[in-house]
Protein backbone atom coordinates (compact mmCIF):
# COMPACT_ATOMS: atom_id res chain seq x y z
CA UNK A 1 0.00 0.00 0.00
CA UNK A 2 0.93 3.63 -0.58
CA UNK A 3 2.96 5.33 2.46
CA UNK A 4 0.51 7.85 3.59
CA UNK A 5 2.26 10.62 4.21
CA UNK A 6 1.92 13.35 6.92
CA UNK A 7 -0.63 16.42 5.86
CA UNK A 8 0.45 19.38 4.04
CA UNK A 9 4.09 20.74 4.62
CA UNK A 10 5.01 24.30 4.08
CA UNK A 11 5.78 24.69 0.43
CA UNK A 12 4.22 21.38 -0.48
CA UNK A 13 3.73 21.59 -4.12
CA UNK A 14 0.53 21.05 -5.18
CA UNK A 15 0.55 22.54 -8.39
CA UNK A 16 -2.01 25.34 -7.90
CA UNK A 17 -4.48 22.43 -6.29
CA UNK A 18 -5.21 24.13 -2.87
CA UNK A 19 -8.57 21.96 -2.77
CA UNK A 20 -9.74 18.90 -4.24
CA UNK A 21 -12.92 17.82 -4.29
CA UNK A 22 -14.34 14.15 -5.21
CA UNK A 23 -17.93 13.96 -6.06
CA UNK A 24 -18.91 10.11 -5.27
CA UNK A 25 -17.81 8.48 -2.35
CA UNK A 26 -17.70 4.63 -3.52
CA UNK A 27 -15.23 1.99 -4.18
CA UNK A 28 -12.90 4.28 -6.46
CA UNK A 29 -13.83 7.91 -4.90
CA UNK A 30 -13.29 7.35 -1.72
CA UNK A 31 -9.59 5.18 -2.44
CA UNK A 32 -8.68 8.16 -4.26
CA UNK A 33 -9.49 11.40 -1.89
CA UNK A 34 -8.29 9.25 1.03
CA UNK A 35 -4.77 8.94 -1.53
CA UNK A 36 -4.79 12.23 -1.98
CA UNK A 37 -5.00 13.68 1.40
CA UNK A 38 -2.62 11.46 2.55
CA UNK A 39 -0.38 12.93 -0.17
CA UNK A 40 -1.20 16.11 1.56
CA UNK A 41 -3.45 17.61 -0.69
CA UNK A 42 -6.47 19.04 1.14
CA UNK A 43 -9.75 16.80 -0.11
CA UNK A 44 -13.15 17.48 0.25
CA UNK A 45 -15.47 14.36 -0.47
CA UNK A 46 -18.82 14.61 -1.45
CA UNK A 47 -21.68 11.60 -1.16
CA UNK A 48 -25.25 11.80 -1.02
CA UNK A 49 -25.33 9.54 1.32
CA UNK A 50 -25.45 10.83 4.57
CA UNK A 51 -24.14 7.41 6.45
CA UNK A 52 -21.25 7.32 4.42
CA UNK A 53 -20.56 10.89 4.80
CA UNK A 54 -21.39 10.45 9.20
CA UNK A 55 -18.62 7.34 8.96
CA UNK A 56 -15.75 8.88 7.17
CA UNK A 57 -15.95 12.11 9.32
CA UNK A 58 -15.11 9.44 11.79
CA UNK A 59 -12.68 7.78 10.15
CA UNK A 60 -13.69 4.92 8.98
CA UNK A 61 -14.50 3.81 5.07
CA UNK A 62 -18.23 2.54 4.92
CA UNK A 63 -16.40 -0.31 1.87
CA UNK A 64 -14.39 -3.61 2.32
CA UNK A 65 -10.72 -2.68 0.85
CA UNK A 66 -7.58 -4.06 2.19
CA UNK A 67 -5.86 -1.50 4.24
CA UNK A 68 -8.35 1.88 3.33
CA UNK A 69 -9.70 1.88 6.69
CA UNK A 70 -6.11 2.76 7.66
CA UNK A 71 -5.57 5.28 5.32
CA UNK A 72 -9.45 6.82 5.84
CA UNK A 73 -8.66 7.16 9.47
CA UNK A 74 -5.35 9.07 8.51
CA UNK A 75 -6.46 11.15 5.73
CA UNK A 76 -9.17 12.38 8.76
CA UNK A 77 -7.28 12.39 11.32
CA UNK A 78 -4.85 14.95 10.26
CA UNK A 79 -7.89 17.32 8.95
CA UNK A 80 -6.56 17.11 5.12
CA UNK A 81 -9.96 14.58 4.30
CA UNK A 82 -13.80 16.17 5.20
CA UNK A 83 -16.91 14.93 3.69
CA UNK A 84 -19.91 16.57 3.06
CA UNK A 85 -23.21 15.50 1.49
CA UNK A 86 -23.56 19.06 -0.72
CA UNK A 87 -20.68 20.37 -2.71
CA UNK A 88 -18.17 23.42 -1.83
CA UNK A 89 -15.82 25.62 -3.85
CA UNK A 90 -12.43 23.72 -4.85
CA UNK A 91 -9.90 24.02 -7.71
CA UNK A 92 -10.34 20.61 -9.09
CA UNK A 93 -13.45 18.40 -9.24
CA UNK A 94 -12.44 14.53 -9.63
CA UNK A 95 -16.34 12.72 -10.52
CA UNK A 96 -16.90 9.04 -9.45
CA UNK A 97 -20.05 8.52 -9.69
CA UNK A 98 -21.67 5.13 -10.76
CA UNK A 99 -22.88 4.81 -14.59
CA UNK A 100 -24.89 1.43 -14.75
CA UNK A 101 -27.43 0.44 -17.51
CA UNK A 102 -31.11 0.79 -17.77
CA UNK A 103 -32.90 -2.15 -18.08
CA UNK A 104 -32.37 -2.70 -22.11
CA UNK A 105 -28.44 -2.46 -21.36
CA UNK A 106 -28.65 1.56 -22.43
CA UNK A 107 -26.18 3.22 -20.33
CA UNK A 108 -28.18 5.20 -17.57
CA UNK A 109 -25.98 8.98 -16.96
CA UNK A 110 -28.12 10.23 -14.36
CA UNK A 111 -25.87 9.82 -11.73
CA UNK A 112 -23.29 11.89 -13.70
CA UNK A 113 -25.71 14.46 -14.66
CA UNK A 114 -26.88 14.52 -10.92
CA UNK A 115 -23.44 15.43 -10.04
CA UNK A 116 -22.65 18.06 -12.85
CA UNK A 117 -26.05 19.48 -11.43
CA UNK A 118 -24.72 19.58 -8.21
CA UNK A 119 -21.21 21.25 -8.79
CA UNK A 120 -22.12 23.94 -11.25
CA UNK A 121 -23.52 26.50 -8.78
CA UNK A 122 -19.80 25.62 -7.12
CA UNK A 123 -17.88 26.33 -9.99
CA UNK A 124 -15.59 29.03 -10.43
CA UNK A 125 -12.74 30.64 -13.27
CA UNK A 126 -9.77 28.04 -13.46
CA UNK A 127 -11.47 25.39 -12.10
CA UNK A 128 -10.42 21.82 -13.75
CA UNK A 129 -13.31 19.38 -13.50
CA UNK A 130 -12.64 15.62 -14.60
CA UNK A 131 -14.54 12.71 -14.89
CA UNK A 132 -13.22 8.72 -14.31
CA UNK A 133 -16.76 7.40 -14.01
CA UNK A 134 -17.19 4.47 -16.72
CA UNK A 135 -18.95 6.22 -19.21
CA UNK A 136 -19.88 5.87 -23.29
CA UNK A 137 -17.80 7.90 -25.46
CA UNK A 138 -19.14 11.30 -25.78
CA UNK A 139 -19.85 11.90 -22.22
CA UNK A 140 -17.44 14.21 -21.10
CA UNK A 141 -18.69 16.63 -24.12
CA UNK A 142 -22.02 15.98 -22.95
CA UNK A 143 -20.73 16.93 -19.22
CA UNK A 144 -19.61 20.34 -20.46
CA UNK A 145 -22.87 20.63 -22.22
CA UNK A 146 -24.63 20.52 -18.99
CA UNK A 147 -21.97 22.69 -17.11
CA UNK A 148 -22.36 25.22 -19.96
CA UNK A 149 -26.04 25.44 -19.70
CA UNK A 150 -25.77 26.21 -16.04
CA UNK A 151 -23.19 28.15 -15.78
CA UNK A 152 -23.82 30.73 -18.80
CA UNK A 153 -21.64 33.01 -16.69
CA UNK A 154 -18.53 31.11 -17.31
CA UNK A 155 -16.85 29.65 -20.73
CA UNK A 156 -16.33 25.68 -21.03
CA UNK A 157 -14.51 23.82 -23.51
CA UNK A 158 -15.98 23.03 -26.81
CA UNK A 159 -18.52 26.20 -25.65
CA UNK A 160 -17.15 29.63 -26.26
CA UNK A 161 -14.09 31.04 -27.61
CA UNK A 162 -12.52 31.43 -24.24
CA UNK A 163 -12.21 28.55 -21.41
CA UNK A 164 -12.72 29.58 -17.88
CA UNK A 165 -12.91 25.50 -16.61
CA UNK A 166 -10.68 22.84 -17.85
CA UNK A 167 -12.53 19.54 -18.77
CA UNK A 168 -10.67 16.21 -18.84
CA UNK A 169 -11.48 12.35 -18.94
CA UNK A 170 -9.46 10.01 -16.92
CA UNK A 171 -11.15 6.44 -16.48
CA UNK A 172 -10.20 4.60 -12.76
CA UNK A 173 -8.86 1.38 -13.78
CA UNK A 174 -8.27 -0.60 -10.38
CA UNK A 175 -8.95 -3.69 -9.86
CA UNK A 176 -11.07 -4.06 -6.40
CA UNK A 177 -8.79 -6.20 -3.43
CA UNK A 178 -5.95 -4.01 -5.24
CA UNK A 179 -7.02 -0.42 -5.18
CA UNK A 180 -4.80 1.18 -3.11
CA UNK A 181 -2.07 -0.42 -5.07
CA UNK A 182 -3.41 0.03 -8.55
CA UNK A 183 -4.37 3.47 -8.04
CA UNK A 184 -1.05 4.93 -7.55
CA UNK A 185 1.10 2.40 -9.70
CA UNK A 186 -0.77 1.90 -12.55
CA UNK A 187 -0.27 3.91 -15.27
CA UNK A 188 -3.04 6.52 -16.44
CA UNK A 189 -4.74 7.63 -19.24
CA UNK A 190 -5.47 11.08 -19.56
CA UNK A 191 -8.16 12.65 -21.88
CA UNK A 192 -9.00 16.35 -22.61
CA UNK A 193 -11.63 18.14 -24.09
CA UNK A 194 -8.92 20.37 -25.39
CA UNK A 195 -4.97 19.68 -24.87
CA UNK A 196 -4.55 22.32 -22.75
CA UNK A 197 -7.53 20.65 -20.28
CA UNK A 198 -5.69 17.48 -20.52
CA UNK A 199 -2.68 19.14 -19.45
CA UNK A 200 -4.09 20.86 -16.48
CA UNK A 201 -5.25 16.90 -15.27
CA UNK A 202 -2.25 15.46 -15.69
CA UNK A 203 -0.61 17.92 -13.34
CA UNK A 204 -2.99 16.91 -10.82
CA UNK A 205 -2.79 13.31 -11.03
CA UNK A 206 0.79 13.28 -11.21
CA UNK A 207 0.87 14.58 -7.68
CA UNK A 208 0.03 11.08 -6.25
CA UNK A 209 0.14 8.66 -9.51
CA UNK A 210 3.61 6.71 -10.02
CA UNK A 211 2.90 5.33 -13.31
CA UNK A 212 3.26 7.25 -16.58
CA UNK A 213 -0.04 9.55 -17.28
CA UNK A 214 -0.67 9.36 -20.82
CA UNK A 215 -2.25 12.32 -22.63
CA UNK A 216 -5.02 11.86 -25.66
CA UNK A 217 -8.57 13.02 -26.06
CA UNK A 218 -11.35 12.70 -24.03
CA UNK A 219 -13.19 10.52 -26.60
CA UNK A 220 -9.75 7.79 -27.12
CA UNK A 221 -9.81 7.95 -23.53
CA UNK A 222 -13.26 6.88 -22.88
CA UNK A 223 -13.00 4.43 -25.84
CA UNK A 224 -10.08 3.14 -24.22
CA UNK A 225 -11.71 2.37 -20.59
CA UNK A 226 -14.48 0.60 -22.11
CA UNK A 227 -12.24 -1.61 -24.32
CA UNK A 228 -10.28 -2.65 -21.80
CA UNK A 229 -13.09 -4.37 -20.21
CA UNK A 230 -14.85 -5.87 -22.85
CA UNK A 231 -11.30 -7.50 -23.80
CA UNK A 232 -11.46 -8.90 -20.55
CA UNK A 233 -15.13 -10.04 -20.62
CA UNK A 234 -14.12 -11.64 -24.37
CA UNK A 235 -11.50 -13.37 -23.04
CA UNK A 236 -12.92 -14.74 -19.77
CA UNK A 237 -16.56 -15.58 -22.33
CA UNK A 238 -13.60 -17.74 -24.51
CA UNK A 239 -12.67 -19.66 -21.28
CA UNK A 240 -16.15 -20.37 -20.41
CA UNK A 241 -17.08 -22.03 -23.77
CA UNK A 242 -14.22 -24.05 -23.79
CA UNK A 243 -15.52 -25.25 -19.89
CA UNK A 244 -18.55 -25.75 -22.06
CA UNK A 245 -16.74 -28.26 -24.57
CA UNK A 246 -14.88 -29.70 -22.09
CA UNK A 247 -17.77 -31.32 -20.86
CA UNK A 248 -19.28 -32.18 -23.71
CA UNK A 249 -16.03 -34.33 -24.64
CA UNK A 250 -15.02 -35.08 -21.44
CA UNK A 251 -11.61 -33.09 -21.11
CA UNK A 252 -10.50 -31.49 -17.41
CA UNK A 253 -11.22 -28.03 -18.46
CA UNK A 254 -8.72 -26.70 -15.51
CA UNK A 255 -5.72 -29.16 -17.12
CA UNK A 256 -6.52 -28.39 -20.55
CA UNK A 257 -6.12 -24.47 -19.91
CA UNK A 258 -2.92 -25.25 -17.82
CA UNK A 259 -0.99 -27.13 -20.91
CA UNK A 260 -2.72 -24.54 -23.46
CA UNK A 261 -1.09 -21.75 -21.57
CA UNK A 262 2.23 -23.53 -21.53
CA UNK A 263 2.43 -22.30 -25.30
CA UNK A 264 4.42 -18.71 -25.13
CA UNK A 265 1.90 -16.86 -27.12
CA UNK A 266 -1.32 -18.23 -25.40
CA UNK A 267 -2.84 -16.94 -22.01
CA UNK A 268 -6.43 -18.57 -21.77
CA UNK A 269 -7.85 -17.08 -18.52
CA UNK A 270 -10.26 -18.90 -16.45
CA UNK A 271 -14.09 -20.25 -16.27
CA UNK A 272 -16.21 -19.55 -13.28
CA UNK A 273 -19.66 -19.46 -13.08
CA UNK A 274 -20.52 -16.33 -14.75
CA UNK A 275 -18.93 -12.65 -15.02
CA UNK A 276 -20.00 -10.22 -11.95
CA UNK A 277 -19.46 -6.53 -10.49
CA UNK A 278 -20.03 -3.74 -11.45
CA UNK A 279 -17.41 -3.25 -14.73
CA UNK A 280 -16.94 -6.22 -16.75
CA UNK A 281 -20.08 -7.78 -16.99
CA UNK A 282 -21.54 -3.52 -17.69
CA UNK A 283 -19.09 -1.69 -19.27
CA UNK A 284 -18.91 -3.76 -23.30
CA UNK A 285 -22.94 -3.27 -23.52
CA UNK A 286 -22.00 0.44 -23.65
CA UNK A 287 -19.68 -0.31 -26.81
CA UNK A 288 -22.79 -2.00 -27.89
CA UNK A 289 -24.92 0.72 -27.28
CA UNK A 290 -22.93 3.55 -29.63
CA UNK A 291 -22.54 0.58 -32.73
CA UNK A 292 -24.80 -2.40 -31.94
CA UNK A 293 -24.51 -3.35 -35.79
CA UNK A 294 -20.87 -3.54 -35.81
CA UNK A 295 -19.97 -5.69 -32.27
CA UNK A 296 -21.34 -9.01 -32.89
CA UNK A 297 -18.64 -10.71 -30.75
CA UNK A 298 -18.81 -8.29 -27.86
CA UNK A 299 -22.27 -9.23 -27.52
CA UNK A 300 -22.05 -13.08 -28.04
CA UNK A 301 -19.44 -12.50 -25.45
CA UNK A 302 -21.92 -10.98 -23.17
CA UNK A 303 -24.31 -13.86 -23.93
CA UNK A 304 -21.96 -16.58 -23.13
CA UNK A 305 -20.65 -15.33 -19.87
CA UNK A 306 -24.07 -14.46 -19.16
CA UNK A 307 -25.39 -17.58 -19.68
CA UNK A 308 -23.37 -19.78 -17.48
CA UNK A 309 -25.21 -18.94 -14.24
CA UNK A 310 -27.82 -20.94 -15.86
CA UNK A 311 -25.96 -23.54 -16.94
CA UNK A 312 -24.61 -24.41 -13.74
CA UNK A 313 -27.87 -24.21 -12.13
CA UNK A 314 -28.43 -26.88 -14.64
CA UNK A 315 -25.80 -28.74 -13.57
CA UNK A 316 -26.61 -28.84 -9.65
CA UNK A 317 -30.18 -29.74 -10.50
CA UNK A 318 -28.65 -33.00 -12.52
CA UNK A 319 -26.63 -33.58 -9.59
CA UNK A 320 -29.77 -33.59 -7.46
CA UNK A 321 -31.76 -35.69 -9.54
CA UNK A 322 -29.05 -38.30 -9.93
CA UNK A 323 -28.51 -37.47 -5.75
CA UNK A 324 -27.35 -41.63 -4.76
CA UNK A 325 -30.10 -41.22 -1.48
CA UNK A 326 -32.82 -41.53 -3.76
CA UNK A 327 -35.69 -41.24 -1.51
CA UNK A 328 -34.80 -38.01 -0.10
CA UNK A 329 -34.37 -34.86 -1.40
CA UNK A 330 -31.14 -33.44 -1.07
CA UNK A 331 -29.35 -31.31 1.07
CA UNK A 332 -27.23 -28.47 -1.63
CA UNK A 333 -24.52 -26.13 0.53
CA UNK A 334 -23.63 -23.24 -2.11
CA UNK A 335 -20.41 -21.63 -1.08
CA UNK A 336 -19.72 -18.14 -1.96
CA UNK A 337 -21.56 -15.62 -3.29
CA UNK A 338 -19.33 -12.35 -3.96
CA UNK A 339 -18.70 -11.54 -7.16
CA UNK A 340 -14.93 -12.44 -6.63
CA UNK A 341 -12.49 -13.45 -4.19
CA UNK A 342 -11.89 -12.26 -0.67
CA UNK A 343 -14.32 -9.50 -1.41
CA UNK A 344 -17.94 -8.28 -0.22
CA UNK A 345 -19.05 -7.35 -3.26
CA UNK A 346 -22.47 -8.40 -4.24
CA UNK A 347 -23.18 -6.54 -7.53
CA UNK A 348 -24.27 -8.62 -10.55
CA UNK A 349 -22.99 -11.52 -8.92
CA UNK A 350 -23.02 -14.40 -11.02
CA UNK A 351 -23.05 -16.43 -7.87
CA UNK A 352 -26.10 -15.11 -7.14
CA UNK A 353 -27.54 -15.73 -10.24
CA UNK A 354 -26.98 -19.31 -10.04
CA UNK A 355 -28.85 -19.86 -6.46
CA UNK A 356 -31.58 -17.70 -8.22
CA UNK A 357 -32.22 -19.90 -10.73
CA UNK A 358 -31.93 -23.65 -8.64
CA UNK A 359 -35.40 -24.67 -8.58
CA UNK A 360 -35.71 -25.38 -4.33
CA UNK A 361 -38.19 -27.77 -5.41
CA UNK A 362 -35.59 -30.16 -5.40
CA UNK A 363 -34.02 -29.70 -2.71
CA UNK A 364 -34.57 -30.47 1.19
CA UNK A 365 -32.38 -27.19 2.00
CA UNK A 366 -30.17 -25.24 0.29
CA UNK A 367 -27.70 -24.08 2.29
CA UNK A 368 -25.74 -20.87 1.92
CA UNK A 369 -22.31 -20.04 3.04
CA UNK A 370 -20.96 -16.50 2.54
CA UNK A 371 -18.12 -15.45 5.20
CA UNK A 372 -18.85 -11.36 4.11
CA UNK A 373 -22.83 -11.37 4.52
CA UNK A 374 -24.99 -11.23 7.68
CA UNK A 375 -27.67 -12.03 5.63
CA UNK A 376 -29.21 -13.04 2.76
CA UNK A 377 -29.60 -10.61 -0.32
CA UNK A 378 -33.33 -9.84 -1.11
CA UNK A 379 -33.17 -11.68 -4.15
CA UNK A 380 -32.59 -14.97 -2.60
CA UNK A 381 -34.05 -14.15 1.10
CA UNK A 382 -37.82 -15.23 -0.36
CA UNK A 383 -36.34 -18.85 -1.78
CA UNK A 384 -38.58 -21.83 0.18
CA UNK A 385 -35.89 -23.60 2.43
CA UNK A 386 -32.63 -21.30 1.60
CA UNK A 387 -30.85 -20.06 4.72
CA UNK A 388 -27.65 -18.82 5.74
CA UNK A 389 -25.15 -21.12 7.29
CA UNK A 390 -21.39 -21.81 8.11
CA UNK A 391 -19.28 -23.80 6.98
CA UNK A 392 -19.20 -26.26 9.25
CA UNK A 393 -23.27 -26.95 9.45
CA UNK A 394 -22.98 -26.62 5.72
CA UNK A 395 -20.94 -29.42 4.70
CA UNK A 396 -22.02 -31.25 7.53
CA UNK A 397 -25.62 -31.22 6.25
CA UNK A 398 -25.30 -31.35 2.55
CA UNK A 399 -25.72 -34.16 -0.16
CA UNK A 400 -24.64 -31.42 -2.77
CA UNK A 401 -21.73 -28.63 -2.20
CA UNK A 402 -21.54 -26.34 -4.90
CA UNK A 403 -17.96 -24.22 -5.28
CA UNK A 404 -19.73 -20.74 -6.32
CA UNK A 405 -16.73 -17.83 -4.58
CA UNK A 406 -13.26 -18.97 -4.02
CA UNK A 407 -12.72 -17.30 -1.06
CA UNK A 408 -9.87 -18.42 0.62
CA UNK A 409 -11.26 -20.44 3.48
CA UNK A 410 -13.13 -22.56 0.75
CA UNK A 411 -9.59 -22.86 -1.23
CA UNK A 412 -7.75 -23.87 2.04
CA UNK A 413 -10.51 -26.25 2.81
CA UNK A 414 -9.51 -29.83 3.92
CA UNK A 415 -10.57 -32.05 0.89
CA UNK A 416 -11.21 -35.17 2.51
CA UNK A 417 -14.57 -33.17 3.93
CA UNK A 418 -16.25 -33.18 0.51
CA UNK A 419 -15.77 -36.87 0.41
CA UNK A 420 -19.12 -39.03 -0.06
CA UNK A 421 -21.12 -35.76 -1.62
CA UNK A 422 -21.49 -34.73 -5.21
CA UNK A 423 -19.02 -31.66 -5.63
CA UNK A 424 -19.70 -29.20 -8.26
CA UNK A 425 -16.62 -26.72 -8.25
CA UNK A 426 -17.21 -23.70 -10.51
CA UNK A 427 -13.79 -22.55 -10.09
CA UNK A 428 -11.42 -25.38 -10.15
CA UNK A 429 -9.87 -24.63 -6.84
CA UNK A 430 -10.51 -28.37 -5.69
CA UNK A 431 -8.69 -30.34 -8.29
N1 LIG B 1 -13.34 -13.80 -13.85
C1 LIG B 1 -13.37 -15.08 -14.36
N2 LIG B 1 -12.21 -15.61 -14.87
C2 LIG B 1 -11.05 -14.91 -14.89
C3 LIG B 1 -11.02 -13.60 -14.37
C4 LIG B 1 -12.18 -13.08 -13.85
O1 LIG B 1 -14.40 -15.75 -14.38
O2 LIG B 1 -10.05 -15.47 -15.35
C5 LIG B 1 -14.57 -13.22 -13.32
C6 LIG B 1 -14.48 -12.84 -11.84
O3 LIG B 1 -14.73 -13.95 -11.02
C7 LIG B 1 -15.54 -11.76 -11.74
C8 LIG B 1 -15.45 -11.07 -13.09
O4 LIG B 1 -14.80 -11.97 -13.96
O5 LIG B 1 -16.84 -12.32 -11.61
C9 LIG B 1 -14.70 -9.74 -13.08
O6 LIG B 1 -13.56 -9.82 -12.23
P1 LIG B 1 -12.15 -9.16 -12.62
O7 LIG B 1 -11.21 -9.46 -11.53
O8 LIG B 1 -11.75 -9.59 -13.98
O9 LIG B 1 -12.46 -7.62 -12.76
P2 LIG B 1 -13.20 -6.50 -11.85
O10 LIG B 1 -14.58 -6.33 -12.38
O11 LIG B 1 -13.05 -6.74 -10.41
O12 LIG B 1 -12.30 -5.21 -12.24
C10 LIG B 1 -12.20 -4.85 -13.62
C11 LIG B 1 -10.71 -4.59 -13.96
N3 LIG B 1 -10.57 -4.49 -15.42
C12 LIG B 1 -9.65 -5.19 -16.10
O13 LIG B 1 -8.91 -5.99 -15.57
C13 LIG B 1 -9.55 -4.93 -17.58
C14 LIG B 1 -10.22 -3.33 -13.25
O14 LIG B 1 -8.90 -3.02 -13.65
C15 LIG B 1 -11.15 -2.16 -13.57
O15 LIG B 1 -10.75 -0.96 -12.92
C16 LIG B 1 -12.55 -2.53 -13.09
O16 LIG B 1 -12.98 -3.68 -13.84
C17 LIG B 1 -13.46 -1.34 -13.34
O17 LIG B 1 -13.83 -0.66 -12.36
O18 LIG B 1 -13.76 -1.06 -14.51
Amino acid sequence: MPTPSRPTAPGFANAGFERVSVVGLGYVGLPTAAVMANRGLNVIGVDANPKAVERINRGEAHIVEPDLDILVRSATTSGNLRAVSKPEPANAFIVAVPTPFKDNHEPDLAFVESAARSIAPVLAKGNLVVLESTSPVGTTERMAGWLAELRPDLSFPGHGATMDVHIAYSPERVLPGRVLIELVDNDRVIGGLTPACGQRAKELYSLFVQGTCFLTTARTAELVKLAENAYRDLNIAFANELSLVCEKVDVNVWEAIELANRHPRVKILQPGPGVGGHCIAVDPWFIVDSARDVTPLIQAARGVNDGKPHHVAQLVADAAQNNALGQNKPVVACLGLAYKADIDDFRESPSVDVIAHLDAKLFAKILVVEPHADRLPDALAKIPGIALSNIDSALAAADIVVLLTDHAPFRELDRARLAGKAVIDTRGIWR
